[in-house]
């Protein structure tokens, strides 16, 4: 049983399928397919992480991006046009740079580019020095780019479909059942009792309220991370453009809206709404950056409710409850890790053992202390 019909879930699922022949698997949704975090995110894909357990992760992601529409036989509109992240200040500088050598050390594509490249790749940018927060410079990763978010969810829904998966939404789960050695037996829902003998919990922003079910405690927090769209116009912005020191991030999709996301809400919530200052400012950033955007009228906002560990990695792991595995705390990042993050958490479900990319992002590291501290990567404020 997995819980959550979010990318990453159904990734998982597909993957159990596919590489593991286990098909008798059903993902119960509260909801409706991706309709979580999965259809409400910016779509930004990169790998450009700082640490190397991270590295090695979202690249193994990004790598199956490449690949995924043809896997898939469905078109998720992979586009690697580019992330262009922007340095505001001297630390910014010394941060960014250090992420480019990193991850060139690693075999990752980064490269640095002076105030005047960054605009001749990016011709809208605004980069003269009169700003309140100049552009020094910035790291731009070729590779990394958006993809058509939803597309992502129908795409593993109906490979996986295809392979024997059973996808139930409307399914609510409210309790698990467990049996007297302590290990999962069933789930109690809200279209009746379901035995389970594993479980996989992939509920980005509720994962704590489903592990409670278990009696577990997680390191989590959730939090509203918010996002808007312009009216459509025709293409003006050729990358992905972030800049973590004023919280905005940009992209235009294919339809032709100014894609925009926000940092969190400073307070813990489960509201899919959020504070209006926070889109407020980002605003303000967009415009300062990007002066001529400042004309567009905003179509639509909404907000998604993601979960933030201490160390801002995710947790991919087995748990102390036999046959109850968790995959989450992404925080607001973890749709560019979707592939990867089904790939490995389905081999460890299937051999009740951590793929070896998972194994740093257990929830043993909470214990023995081994943070991944990736706050500088997330290029969005949380
Ligand atoms: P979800 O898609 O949220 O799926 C979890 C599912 O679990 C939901 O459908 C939910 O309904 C279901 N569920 C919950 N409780 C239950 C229950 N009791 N029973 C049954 N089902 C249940 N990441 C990036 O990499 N790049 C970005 O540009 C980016 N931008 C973002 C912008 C915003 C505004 C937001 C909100 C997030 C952003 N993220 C980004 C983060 C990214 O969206 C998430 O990390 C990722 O989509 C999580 O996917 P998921 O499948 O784990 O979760
Ligand atoms: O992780 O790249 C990211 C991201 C961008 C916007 C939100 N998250």
């Amino acid at each position: 049983m997995i819980i959550g019909a979010g990318g990453h879930g159904l990734a998982t699922a597909y993957y159990l399928a596919k590489e593991h022949a286990i098909r008798d698997v059903a993902v119960l949704e509260k909801g409706w397919l991706g309709g979580g975090n999965t259809g409400r995110n910016t779509t930004i894909i990169r790998s450009n992480y700082l640490w190397e357990e991270s590295e090695a992760l979202y690249e193994h992601a990004l790598k199956l991006w490449e690949a995924l529409s043809h896997e898939l036989n469905y078109n998720v509109m992979y586009s690697p046009r580019g992330v262009l992240m922007l340095a505001h200040n001297l630390h910014d500088v010394h941060v960014l740079k250090r992420h480019v050598h990193a991850n060139r050390l690693a075999g990752i594509d980064n490269e640095w580019l002076t105030a005047e490249e960054a605009k001749a790749f990016c011709p809208p940018l605004n980069i003269s020095a009169d700003m309140r927060h100049p552009v020094l410079g910035a790291a731009l990763q070729r590779r990394g780019g958006v993809a058509r978010h939803d597309a992502v969810a129908w795409g593993y829904a109906r490979a996986s479909d295809a392979l024997g998966v059973d996808i139930i939404e409307n399914c609510e789960v409210r309790a698990i059942r467990r049996a007297p050695n302590s290990a999962v037996m069933a789930l109690e829902t809200t279209r009746g009792v379901i035995e389970a003998r594993r479980i996989g919990v992939v509920a980005a922003g509720h994962t704590s309220v489903i592990m409670a079910m278990a009696g577990l405690r997680m390191p989590l927090e959730s939090f509203p991370l918010q996002a808007l769209v312009s009216e459509p116009i025709k293409p003006v912005l050729p990358c992905v453009v972030m800049s973590n020191t004023i919280h905005a991030y940009i992209s235009q999709s294919d339809r032709g809206e100014l894609v925009i996301g926000a940092g969190t809400d400073q307070y813990v919530s489960y509201s899919q709404t959020g504070a209006l200052h926070i889109p407020v400012h980002t605003l303000e950033a967009i415009c300062e950056l990007f002066p001529a955007f400042r004309r567009l009228r905003m179509l639509r906002n909404w907000g998604g409710i993601v979960d933030v560990t201490p160390d801002r990695s995710p947790i991919i792991s087995k748990t102390p409850v036999p046959g109850l595995y968790v995959n989450c705390g992404w925080g607001t990042g973890g749709f560019k890790a979707t592939p990867g993050s089904g790939h490995v958490f389905a081999a460890t479900i299937a051999s009740d053992d951590p793929h070896p990319l998972a194994a740093p992002f257990s929830l043993q590291r909470f214990v023995s202390g081994r943070l991944i501290d990736e706050a500088a990567a997330a290029a969005v404020a949380h």
